[in-house]
């Protein structure tokens, strides 16, 4: 890989901090969210979670010493703005100012996430992503953000996945606010980050920040199960409502004029203001990149029932629904696919094809992998933690970047998910993604696995062989 592609690995605030209602942090959605019983896997939440707000000392250290070049995490908001707007609070800033110059010691790029999904409880209170106030709040806490650390970070990313928190909050319930079936709402929520985002890059380059902006989209390419005329029908439909309705507001400045045909056929189309529009377009030329979470493909064919929100892998995986309109295509597992215990599909061929597809559409645009990675149990022999799986998963999907790389595609950098093992959203501390094992029966100690080493080679050889 190229001397100036960065290896990483990420995290998210909530997933890893704890210290929930510590140095004045005020309530997130999830605090509340994930206590109330039945809405997470075995009630676990994110109180205590990993305690990186404690151990980053630590943990930065372990990530230096894996060679890690950019550590990818997230500001809490409500530790900043503990009533979501207001006053600041100063210890908020003091921990993140910490982190970072503790990443910059070790020579580690810290790639911020502004919101990775833990929106202050106090504006979820007042109607959360549907209210056009978050967008202000939002707008407010990126610039106190950018003002606070953007002497020393380069690397902003405003939202992470906004189809995640959007479909599971108000399709699923899944996520907060818990709100199920409200396909407008979805699409709703969706315009209001969109137009969050805008706001926030365009102050960033009016400013004059020094560095580079973009956002974060899980990114499920859809193929058809087969070449029959109606099921590639249904993979237009499915990449045109999972994947074009999120890039093109960002990367062409507006919304595909296919799904705003059928969103407004169906009364569905959001409340859009003209001025909003015009931020769109006017933006979408100072996106300096786009991130991409990828983890698995979407394999689709005709849907025949009505209109069909669950969208996926059947089980409870927690993962989206993609919403599927006049019933066109729903989303398969097929027998001559490989899955992980969660029943996602592991496909690093798909993965190179998507980076592919993205190209066509949108060109050149510098892409950073922002996360992939293999969830599991990790087996433990011998008090060692073996998790082959994982170092076979990320070998693939690295070797996916390299061909893309190779063939054109604009790919500047790669974070695995995750650093450390974390709390998954919903499915507590079982599912676990890091290079870093966290012993939950030992004081939560820190362990090197079996991935540490192997990362660590791949970093230091640039991935050559
Ligand atoms: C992404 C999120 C991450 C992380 C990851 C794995 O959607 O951005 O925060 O959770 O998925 O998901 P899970 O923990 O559900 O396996």
């Amino acid at each position: 890989m190229p001397n100036n592609f960065l290896f990483g690995a990420a995290s998210a605030s909530y997933q890893v901090e704890g210290a929930w209602n510590e140095d004045g942090k005020g309530l997130s959605n999830w605090d509340v969210f994930s206590k109330i019983p039945g809405k997470t896997f075995e009630d676990t939440n994110g109180d205590v979670a990993v305690d990186h707000y404690h151990r980053y000392k630590e943990d930065i250290a372990l990530m230096a010493e894996m060679g890690l070049e950019s550590y990818r995490f997230s500001i809490s908001w409500p530790r900043v703005f503990p009533n979501g707007t207001g006053e600041v609070n100063e210890k908020g800033l003091e921990f993140y100012n910490n982190l970072i110059d503790e990443c910059l010691k070790h020579n580690i790029v810290p790639f911020v996430t502004l919101y990775h999904w833990d929106l202050p409880q106090a504006l979820e209170e007042k109607g959360g992503w549907k209210n056009p106030e978050t967008v202000d709040a939002f707008v407010r806490f990126a610039d106190t953000c950018f003002q606070s650390f953007g002497d020393r970070v380069r690397h902003w990313i405003t939202f992470n996945e906004a189809v995640i928190f959007c479909s599971l909050g108000y399709l699923t319930g899944a996520h907060p606010p818990g709100i199920e079936g409200d396909v407008k709402g979805y699409f709703q929520t969706t315009h209001h980050v969109f137009v969050a985002h805008a706001r926030a890059v365009e102050l960033f380059k009016q400013n004059g920040y020094v560095g580079e902006i973009g956002i974060t989209h899980v990114f499920n390419p859809a193929f058809s199960i087969d070449d029959a005329e109606e099921n590639k029908f249904a993979e237009m439909h499915a990449n045109a409502y999972s994947t074009h309705w999120f890039y093109d507001p960002i990367l062409k400045g507006e919304y595909p004029a296919y799904v705003v045909k059928g969103l407004e056929e169906q009364g569905l189309l959001p409340d859009m203001t003209d001025e909003e529009l015009d931020l769109l377009k006017r933006t979408a030329s100072m996106n300096d990149f786009i991130g991409l979470n990828y983890y698995s493909p979407q394999r689709v064919m005709k849907n025949d029932s009505a209109l069909v929100m669950a969208g996926g892998r059947e089980n409870s995986t927690g993962r989206p629904g993609n919403p599927s309109f006049d019933g066109v295509y729903k989303t398969v597992m097929m027998d001559d696919k490989v899955y992980t215990k969660w029943a996602w599909e592991i496909s690093p061929e798909a993965f190179l094809d998507g980076m592919h597809m993205l190209k066509d559409r949108y060109g050149d645009v510098k892409i950073y992998i922002t996360e992939n990675g293999l969830g599991d149990v990790d087996p433990i022999v011998d008090g060692e933690i073996v998790d082959d799986a994982r170092i076979e998963y990320i070998e693939g999907h690295i070797r996916a970047v390299k061909h893309a790389v190779e063939q054109g595609v604009n790919v500047a950098g790669y974070y695995a998910w995750s650093a450390i093992d974390l709390l998954s959203w919903l499915n507590g501390y079982k599912k676990q993604y890091g290079f870093i094992y966290v012993d939950h029966a030992n004081g939560l100690a820190r362990k090197k696995k079996k991935s540490f080493y192997w990362y660590k080679d791949i970093i230091a050889t640039r991935a050559e062989n």
